[in-house]
């Protein structure tokens, strides 16, 4: 069983976070440490630790992480000149927090890749 991370607290609302979306599934909230001037975060309600640990009874959340993303990528405004969907999976991946996020990226050209 996977240990609970902070982003556990942030959906319990036991710490303060920049909630910009929460329903039965998912939980939006703003980046603490931004990298471009629109870095949300899109993380499922239920504690799944790595892409590696996703079943197919995850997909339902998977799907609205990704439908809230592009939702909230139109909310920001960022949406016409376009963003980047990125999810990190361990060590080699630059996963910090074990508790799978998508981070939605934008407001300026991101280039190829980030690094
Ligand atoms: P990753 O490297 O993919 O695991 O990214 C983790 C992200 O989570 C990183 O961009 C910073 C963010 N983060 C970590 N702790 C907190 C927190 O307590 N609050 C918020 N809003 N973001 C956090």
């Amino acid at each position: 069983m996977a240990e609970e991370t902070i982003f556990s607290k942030i959906i319990r609302k036991e710490i303060p976070a920049d909630i910009v979306y929460q329903d039965d599934l998912v939980t939006a909230f703003r980046d603490i440490s931004p990298q471009a001037p629109h870095h949300l975060l899109v993380i499922p309600n239920i504690l799944i630790a790595t892409m590696n640990d996703v079943s197919e009874d995850d997909e339902r959340y998977l799907g609205r992480m990704m439908r809230v993303a592009a939702d909230l990528a139109k909310q920001e405004g960022i949406a016409e000149d376009g963003y980047r969907l990125i999810v990190n999976c361990n060590a080699h991946g630059g996963q910090e927090v074990y508790h799978i996020h998508l981070h939605l990226v934008g407001g300026k050209p991101l280039g190829p890749m980030l690094s």
